[in-house]
């Protein structure tokens, strides 16, 4: 048993991540999370608190992560800013938590010489044609377009350095676009749930072709905790479940699993930069780790994550107003 140290372990994948270890490992958690808009306690309210200490702090806070990183067996590492359209509105805080925030933490792994995990995305790759034969694999070069996946690009590089530089015990995995239980309002596919449960009409950017790849949050986790168990230090592993769909394919299917008709949505104005197509090729996790996804059945996630918004509503509908107040700011 040994204690893991888990930053932005009381957001959407993090709160996932921290469930996950409780109920499929022993270790002990403990969560550094600054709770932003985005971070929410009720997350991880039900776990017992023998087994994970919650601590809210910030990971540009370099005291306060040197003394939790010299009790810690190992760190992995979700915190960030993590949404687009925000990092287009103001990216200050984007530079200071994904690049500022994960230096922080490297330069106290490095001292303590902790094994460290860091949780990135597919974005850092750029966008694909439509029609491309080719997936993003780890050797794809990086070509990021928003704020938001440039300051992560920017992390993953960091420790990249960190591993060559330092010899720092680390690794990397890049994902493609999760869902599931926990997810804020202000994402697409919570967004357009709550919105059909408020009786408003899903809003999609442009023409709503854009693809993306999806993965229940889950597997994501799972994934994770293969990488931190048996993933060889210093390498990138892509991590992604072959669920390529449209925006327009997503909302239509939201909309027939809750009864309403399929074209029942909105087109509003595009996002600026919008990446077109994101599509993950996870041969190497899969070959080399032996990890596979449990979830294989996107509309079948999708019915249970439309259940759990339905179920769950206490939990969200403290951010809607204000998530919903961001967009008409935007025209979104
Ligand atoms: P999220 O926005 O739901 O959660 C982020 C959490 O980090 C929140 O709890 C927030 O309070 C915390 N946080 C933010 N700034 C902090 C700071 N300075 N110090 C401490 N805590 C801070 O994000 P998410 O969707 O769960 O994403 C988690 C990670 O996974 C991110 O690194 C993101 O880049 C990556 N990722 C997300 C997706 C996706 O589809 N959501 C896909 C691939 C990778
Ligand atoms: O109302 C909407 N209408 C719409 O058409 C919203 C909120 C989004 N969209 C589109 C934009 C994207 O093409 O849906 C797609 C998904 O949008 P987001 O949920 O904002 O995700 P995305 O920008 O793809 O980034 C996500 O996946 C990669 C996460 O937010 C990132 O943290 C992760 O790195």
């Amino acid at each position: 048993m040994s204690t893991l140290l888990v930053t932005g372990g009381a957001g959407f994948i993090g709160s996932n991540f921290v469930h996950l270890l409780v109920e499929r490992t022993e270790h002990r958690v403990v969560v550094l999370d600054k709770l932003t808009y985005a971070g929410s306690y009720a997350s991880l309210a039900d776990l017992p608190p023998d087994r994970v200490c919650f601590v809210r702090g910030d990971i540009c806070d370099a005291s306060l992560v040197n003394d939790l990183v010299a009790v810690a067996d190992a760190i992995v590492h979700f915190a960030a800013e993590s949404h687009n359209d925000n990092s287009l509105a103001n990216p200050r805080p984007f530079v200071e938590t994904n690049i500022v925030g994960t230096y922080t933490l490297l330069e106290a792994a490095r001292k303590h010489g902790t094994r460290f995990h860091h949780v990135s995305t597919d974005e850092v790759y750029g966008d694909l044609e439509l029609d491309d034969p080719e997936r993003f694999t780890e050797t794809t070069p990086y070509h990021p377009s928003s704020p938001y996946s440039s300051t992560k690009a920017g992390s993953d590089l960091l420790v990249r350095a960190w591993v060559r530089s330092f010899g720092l015990r680390a690794t990397i995995s890049n994902c493609s676009n999760n869902y599931g239980p926990y997810q804020h309002v202000e994402k697409f596919i919570p967004r357009q749930i709550t919105n059909v449960i408020d009786g408003v009409r899903p809003r999609l950017y442009g023409r709503g072709l854009n693809v993306r790849d999806w993965i229940h949050t889950e597997d994501h986790s799972a994934a994770v905790l293969t990488i931190l168990e048996r993933g060889a230090v210093g390498e990138t592993y892509l991590i992604g479940a072959d669920g390529e769909r449209s925006n327009r394919d997503v909302v239509r299917t939201i909309l027939e699993i809750m009864g309403e008709p399929a074209d029942a949505y909105e087109h509003v104005a595009d996002r600026p930069g919008h990446d077109l197509r994101y599509a993950i090729d996870s041969t190497k996790l899969r070959t080399e780790l032996g990890w596979a996804p449990q979830y294989p059945d996107f509309r079948a996630g999708l019915e249970a994550t439309v259940r759990w918004y339905r179920d769950n509503e206490p939990w969200w509908r403290p951010q809607k107003a204000a998530a919903e107040a961001k967009y008409a700011r935007t025209g979104h």
